[in-house]
């Protein structure tokens, strides 16, 4: 087992002194420290791909090779600029890439990690980028790192190292915060918005919203879990609300939506009639262990007016929330809810039906307001 101190340790004494990505459970220990420590350079991304610029960068200002994080479930948006870009037959950027791999052939893990943990090595023989699976030895994990990093530099392209899961010591627990938090928030608009079709984002927003509708003794039928895709959820949203009459509710999260933001100047433009985006503030990623996006210096109201969105409301109370008449508003319209993070201890993840069958039971529940 590795511990995040003996890790930037191992990683400075190398002179890899930037740090890039996009948080994973996986890597969470090592991140949750990393964003701690306050002589470190370490950017934010906000998706994978956008890293691998912001590294590119670095290296262009200073010779030396950064290390970009991600989970493999990022690695599809990477392939353009590690191919197009950092590419030895392009430009031939040095880096490092901490991968942590979900969906392992042999391992137990989600639906949506499947072909992507099968592939997750073949990828990186497809785009001829040298990788190894991280050690748990902290020896031998030295030795990988020196070993990884004299080849980036020598054959001026990238080099990844794999992360299995459980390589890393035990976290520390997340802090509590008192607040109105995405569970209780989720439950008073179920309540307004009734029979209406949902498209919630990655993460625990989609298992939170699962179990409310066990709890409310409610089918699925009504939700489109976008488990995997992260920042797909608005655009998804779009796609059904330009095909249905009924309101699409789309529920999103600061880390989803800043993944994909060129969505809200689309849906802006398009300006379906029938569409909410309910922004799930809260500032971090939750999902994967509190890390924090940049959402805490955006001014998201001025950002979905200047994409076009008609309506647009910020609730930081439940008192507020309560008194949002969300089903009147000028579409297409924004909620940007201001939450603390924070969730049950226990939160299930929805099991019992394949992802094939709960789309068939979503589609035919939306046959019914087609236009
Ligand atoms: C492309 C991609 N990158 C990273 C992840 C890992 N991941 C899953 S949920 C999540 C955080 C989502 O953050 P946000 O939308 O703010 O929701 P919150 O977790 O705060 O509820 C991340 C980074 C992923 N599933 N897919």
């Amino acid at each position: 087992m590795l511990t995040a101190r003996e890790l930037l340790e191992v990683l400075q004494k190398n002179d890899i002194r930037f740090f890039t990505g996009v948080p994973d459970s996986g890597l969470k220990d090592f991140l949750v420290y990393l964003n701690d420590q306050k002589n470190v350079a370490h950017v934010r991304a906000a998706n994978e791909g956008q890293a691998i610029g912001i590294a590119t960068g670095y290296h262009l200002a200073t010779g030396k090779m950064p290390l970009v994080y991600l989970q493999n479930a990022g690695l599809g948006n990477t392939v353009n600029p590690l191919t197009s870009l950092a590419d030895k037959t392009v430009y031939g950027i040095p880096m490092l890439l901490f991968v942590s791999w979900r969906g392992e052939p042999g391992t137990t893990d989600e639906p949506q990690h499947a072909r992507m943990g099968e592939i997750t090595p073949k990828l990186f023989e497809l785009m001829d980028i040298p990788y190894e699976v991280a050690n748990g030895d902290i020896a031998e994990f030295e030795t990988q790192i020196r070993d990884l990093k004299t080849k980036s530099m020598a054959e001026q392209q990238p080099v990844a190292l794999i992360f299995q899961r459980g390589l890393f010591a035990e976290e520390k627990s997340a802090e509590e915060f008192s607040g109105l938090k995405r569970q209780d928030t989720l439950e008073i608009i179920l309540e307004k918005i009734g029979n209406a079709p949902v498209v919630s984002t990655t993460g625990k927003t989609s298992r939170e919203l699962f179990e409310l509708r066990d709890a409310r003794q409610e089918g699925h039928e009504k939700d489109f879990l976008v488990i995997g895709s992260m920042g797909a959820a608005s655009l998804i949203g779009l796609g059904i609300a330009r095909s249905v009459q009924e309101t699409v509710y789309v529920f999103d999260g600061d880390g989803s939506l800043l993944m994909h933001l060129g969505a809200l100047p689309t849906i802006g433009h398009y300006a379906p009639k029938n569409f909410c985006h309910i922004l799930l503030d809260n500032r971090v990623h939750e999902s994967t262990g509190n890390q924090p996006t940049v959402s805490e210096t955006m001014d998201w109201e001025a950002l979905f007016r200047a994409s076009g969105y008609e309506d647009v409301k910020r609730v930081s109370t439940k008192e507020e929330l309560a008194a949002l008449d969300v089903k009147h508003l000028k579409s297409p319209s924004a909620v940007i809810i201001s939450l603390v993070p924070g969730s049950q201890k226990n939160l299930s993840r929805p099991s019992a039906k394949s992802p094939v069958e709960r789309k068939k039971e979503f589609m035919s529940f939306i046959e019914k307001f087609r236009a």
